[in-house]
Formats: C-alpha cells, sequence, structure tokens
C-alpha cells in the first residue's frame, strides 16, 4: 500500500485517540478500552475507505457503518467530528444531559451515525437491512459492522450470520474486535467462542483474522474483501483492549473506568508525543 496513504491513516488514528481522551477526560468516566481497541478500523474506515459526504449524512449512496457495539460511540463521535460532520466542541459535551453525542450511539441525534445501538447483537439485523435494501435498490455501496467478541454470545449474532450467508450479502463487510475481554471478564471465561472465523465460515462467510492494530493489515483485508464476491465477509481483528493508552492497556478490568485528569493528560502528552514523530 502506498506509504504516504499508510502514513495519513496512522497520524488519523492516533489523533482520533488524543480526541476520544479529551471526551473522557471531561466527563471522567466512559467505556475507554472498547473505543480505543477499535480506533484503527475507524481510522482505515473513514480516511482511506469509506465513501460519504460529512455535508450530507444521509446521503444515499453513501457506504453505511453500524457500530453495533455501541459504547465505542466516542471514538466514533471523534472519528466523526475531525471528518467535518459535526463540530469539533461537541466532543466536550459527551453524555451529559442535553448532548447530541449519547454515550452510545443513536442515529436520532448525531449527524454521520447510521444507526442506533447499545443492545448488543441487534446491529447485526440491522445492518443486514441497510445492506439489503441497498442491493435492492440497485446500488452498490458497502455497509460495514462492528461486533465485539462478547457481543458474540447474543443469539440474534447468529440468526444474522445464517440470514446473511443465505442472502449471499458480499456488500456486508464485518469486523469482530477480538480484544479478548468483554464488560466483567475474559470472553474465554464467559462463553468462550473458539475459532470466531472458522465458524463464520460454516455459516457461508468469507473470514479473514488479522491484526486489528494494523492499519495496513486493516486495509488490505478490506481490499481482499472487496474481491471476493458471492458471500459476506468477516474480518477477525486480534486487537488490545485498550490499545494505545498503556496505562489503560494494563488494566485487567478495563471496560468501563474512571478516567482522571492525570490519566487522561499523560495519554494525550504520549499520544501527542507519538504524532509528532509520525508527522517526521
Ligand atoms: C443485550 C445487551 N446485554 C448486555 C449489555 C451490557 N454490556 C455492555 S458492553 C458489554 C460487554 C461487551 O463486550 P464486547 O462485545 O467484547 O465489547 P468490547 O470488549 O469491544 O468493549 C455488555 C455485556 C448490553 N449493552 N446489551
Ligand atoms: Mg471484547
Amino acid at each position: 500500500m502506498d506509504p504516504k496513504l499508510l502514513n495519513q491513516i496512522k497520524q488519523f488514528a492516533t489523533t482520533i485517540r488524543i480526541e476520544q481522551m479529551k471526551e473522557f477526560k471531561v466527563r471522567g468516566f466512559g467505556h475507554v478500552g472498547g473505543a480505543l481497541s477499535i480506533t484503527d478500523t475507524f481510522a482505515v474506515l473513514y480516511e482511506a475507505v469509506m465513501k460519504y459526504d460529512p455535508k450530507n449524512p444521509t446521503w444515499e449512496d453513501r457506504d453505511k457503518l453500524v457500530c453495533s457495539k455501541g459504547h465505542a460511540g466516542p471514538a466514533l463521535y471523534a472519528t466523526l467530528a475531525l471528518k467535518g460532520f459535526f463540530p469539533m466542541d461537541w466532543l466536550n459535551t459527551l453524555n451529559i444531559p442535553g448532548t447530541k453525542l449519547p454515550s452510545h450511539c443513536d442515529r436520532n441525534q448525531t449527524p454521520g451515525i447510521d444507526m442506533t445501538t447499545g443492545s448488543l447483537g441487534q446491529g447485526m439485523s440491522t445492518s443486514l437491512g441497510l445492506c439489503l435494501g441497498d442491493r435492492i435498490q440497485g446500488r452498490d455501496n458497502y455497509t460495514y459492522l462492528i461486533v465485539g467478541d462478547g457481543e458474540l454470545n447474543e443469539g440474534q449474532i447468529w440468526e444474522g450470520a445464517q440470514f446473511a450467508g443465505h442472502q449471499k450479502l458480499d456488500h456486508l463487510i464485518a469486523f469482530c474486535d477480538y480484544n479478548k475481554k468483554q464488560l466483567d471478564g475474559y470472553t474465554k471465561d464467559i462463553l468462550d467462542q473458539i475459532d470466531i472465523a472458522a465458524k463464520f465460515e460454516s455459516f457461508g462467510w468469507d473470514a479473514q483474522e488479522i491484526d486489528g492494530q494494523d492499519a495496513e493489515a486493516i486495509y488490505e483485508a478490506i481490499q481482499k474483501a472487496k474481491v471476493t464476491p458471492g458471500k459476506p465477509h468477516m474480518i477477525v481483528l486480534n486487537t488490545i483492549k485498550g490499545a494505545g493508552v498503556k496505562a489503560v492497556e494494563d488494566m485487567t478490568a478495563n471496560h468501563h473506568i474512571v478516567v482522571s485528569a492525570e490519566l487522561a493528560d499523560q495519554a494525550i502528552a504520549d499520544l501527542e508525543k507519538l504524532l509528532s514523530e509520525q508527522k517526521g
């Protein structure tokens, strides 16, 4: 892949992390771990892959994104604000009464949010509806879906997996944020999904498993999915819950945490240093 584009994506990922840590600092708590682990995927999608228009967020021919693990909203809000969907200062209002940026994604509140999510499992079904609807309308755009590894415990995921396989929804590109943890423990201890890629393959999907913090691997996996017709796509992202902020990565329980000013300031300073190195 073009090294300039790769560097641009990496800088964007770092900037998204900086902005989300600022959001969490204002609120003082939040779903930090699972927002950070999916950040590199948002950076690739919005910097280099998706077709969208920030001035016309409901443009019918856009690619759509359903963040079914709706608690990762803060990472998506930072991404959308940086891309011009709404003013940056909205980010200071995360999850406060009257905000347009609630803790979980809400399509009626936030420009650029394509689907309301938060009740885990449902985003699988709604993304299939969006994708099938576009196919019926004769559009050739893509629907991107993000699910968590703990979220795979939901039965609704597997109903959707069967339906997508049956319908051969090849314009659906799903990612599983396989960060090995869920709300209150390790996914393998709570309800082990064993081999996620093999399971989706058995439901008629095309599946890949990659390093989910590697922007180049994410970009290449999407390109590969796009030239593999006739099946929906699952890209299993091996990630670290809290990725990119050492103090959060090191916490055993990092799903929903208190974010002190000290923690946020240290993270922002480290990320700003990284960003200046990336800028060269
Ligand atoms: C139907 C439903 N049950 C329970 C919850 C509470 N809940 C919120 S996040 C979460 C854990 C999700 O784990 P995972 O999908 O692995 O997310 P990540 O690790 O990416 O944060 C749970 C159980 C919910 N939001 N919806
Ligand atoms: Mg998880």
